[in-house]
């Protein structure tokens, strides 16, 4: 470790430190704002304890099999609409073996299960909300009108029902679902609320990657288990140390000496992921957030802020069948939190599959019409978060832009030391630089959410050329910091 990466951990844990003694204070405040009326309602859990060396010891590695999500089951088809009906439950799951952990689900599973879509294809969700709080499931990175976007605002009741359409017109993409609901979306999260969302097109199905069983989504997470087995959660957390893989802790998956897609999502509420083969080993990056590549990016590494998604093609052929090789994460790795999920090679395998050169094709950008400028702020001593030092407000409209119109945005993170990100719904949008410096070619595709490390200023290029308008969103995608008011309100104009 460099002596600045230790100097920037020591101020990280000078910040936790602060954060844990102003957390109380902000949980008190968030609690009795609830009580007293906020929008989702109460949290259905009792007080957490907040003392972190309270938590449950961490897991040893490598004792359980990585499951992989169920795929959502459509209650009819047509010749144009998938139907499913996907309820919000509060149910308990099995995290550490043997332990019953009171979870909120879609469907019951933890994660949520895999919806599979077709571009063009109309998806349906009937979602009865039985949970004891209003709940918005929004599908991030989808192409939808406002009134099926999941708002912030736009809640189901507990008790009530309502109906999400999806009409996918866009390219194969690895989307994830998630909660929305105002002031509860980072707890809803945190206790399970999200699943993968997986669009593919003719495009795809035309490229020789691999596919069927060798094709898996592997949402990456934290968590902090209380003794009793129940979910610690706190806002001012930014991290908690027992790593989930699919609902798991640290598993091992085997496979064969072949070439697979691994969709990897970093489900967590705050916590930053750089992932890397721990014998140093090449993956070949083929999509980011909203399909893939224009040409496929061979890397050692993988960073992955909440919400991001990458699609990489791991070759196991380059390992002998008996051996193993671990996913690691490189992002101020602690013991805890270094080991991600180890790959046991355990049979050889047939492998038509093939990574092309050529991917996809980009849409073509226009130049554009304006700059707009803006700061990601947050106040350690008081939790809150505020964009251009405003906080969400419903009534508010941050900015108007014009369908059809291309944009530069400027957003600054100003804190010296606490990461950030950025999403916009509906769009998607290009990388220009990060402190003047040019994306890489992974991050240089289609994204719709982009990191912004502590001190630095990201540019993107933002065309709206999509065919809805309307009350859509942006904020930082540290879901707890959206939570805390890091969020604004986006008109889009006819
Ligand atoms: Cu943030």
């Amino acid at each position: 470790m460099t002596t600045s990466r230790r100097e920037l951990l020591k101020l990280m844990t000078a910040a936790g430190a602060a954060l844990t003694a102003s957390g109380l204070l902000i949980s008190r405040t968030s609690l009795s704002d609830t009580r007293a009326g906020g929008p989702a309602g109460a949290s259905p859990f009792a007080a957490q304890p907040v003392a972190a060396q309270a938590l449950a010891p961490i897991v040893t590695p490598f004792r359980t099999a990585m499951p992989i999500p169920p795929v959502a089951r459509p209650v009819s088809v047509t010749s144009t609409t998938d139907t499913y009906s996907i309820p919000v439950t509060q149910t308990t799951a099995e995290i550490i073996p043997g332990v019953r952990t009171p979870v909120l689900t879609y469907g019951g599973s933890f994660p949520g299960p895999t919806i599979k879509a077709r571009s063009g294809r109309r998806v349906v969700v009937k979602q009865p909300n039985r949970i004891t709080t209003g709940t918005s499931m929004h599908l991030h990175g989808a192409v939808v009108d406002p009134a099926n976007d999941g708002g912030p605002m736009d809640l189901i009741t507990p008790g009530g029902q309502r109906t999400y359409t999806y009409p996918n017109p866009q390219v194969a993409a690895t989307l994830w679902y998630h909660d929305h609901a105002h002031h509860m979306e980072a707890e809803h999260v945190y206790r399970g609320m999200s699943g993968f969302y997986l669009i593919s097109d003719d495009n795809e199905d035309a490229l020789p990657l691999p596919r069927g069983t060798y094709d898996v989504p592997i949402v990456v997470r934290d968590i902090g288990l209380n003794p009793d087995g129940t979910l610690f959660f706190d806002h001012n957390f930014d991290t908690r140390p027992q790593i989930l893989v699919n609902g798991k802790p640290q598993p091992y998956f085997q496979v064969a000496a072949r070439k697979y897609r691994l969709r990897i999502l970093n489900g967590s509420n705050q916590r930053p992921f750089e992932f890397r083969l721990s014998d140093g080993g090449e993956f070949t990056q083929i999509a980011s957030d909203r399909g893939l590549l224009p040409a496929p990016y061979t890397t050692t590494t993988l960073p992955l802020s909440p919400a991001e998604r990458a699609d990489i093609v791991v070759d196991f052929s380059r390992y002998p069948v008996g051996s193993s090789v671990v996913l690691e994460n490189a992002y101020f790795p602690e013991p805890s939190n270094k080991e991600i999920l180890r790959f046991d090679v355990v049979r050889s395998a047939y492998d038509p599959s093939s990574v092309p050169a050529r991917l996809a094709t980009l849409p073509p950008t226009a130049a554009p019409t304006q700059t707009r400028n803006y700061t990601l702020d947050f106040d350690v001593q008081t939790g809150a978060g505020s964009i251009s030092g405003k906080t969400w407000d419903e009534q508010r409209v941050d900015t108007t832009v014009r369908q059809g119109d291309t944009e530069v945005w400027e957003i600054k993170n100003t804190h010296p030391f606490i990461p950030h990100n950025f999403h916009i719904h509906l769009v998607d949008f290009r990388i220009l630089d990060i402190d003047g410096k040019p994306p890489t070619p992974g991050d240089a595709g289609l994204k719709d959410t982009v990191r912004i490390g502590p001190g630095e200023t990201a540019r993107i290029l933002v065309h709206f050329d999509f065919p809805y308008s309307g009350r859509y969103y942006y904020h930082c995608h540290l879901i707890d910091h959206s939570s805390m008011g890091m969020m604004a309100n986006l008109e889009i104009t006819r």
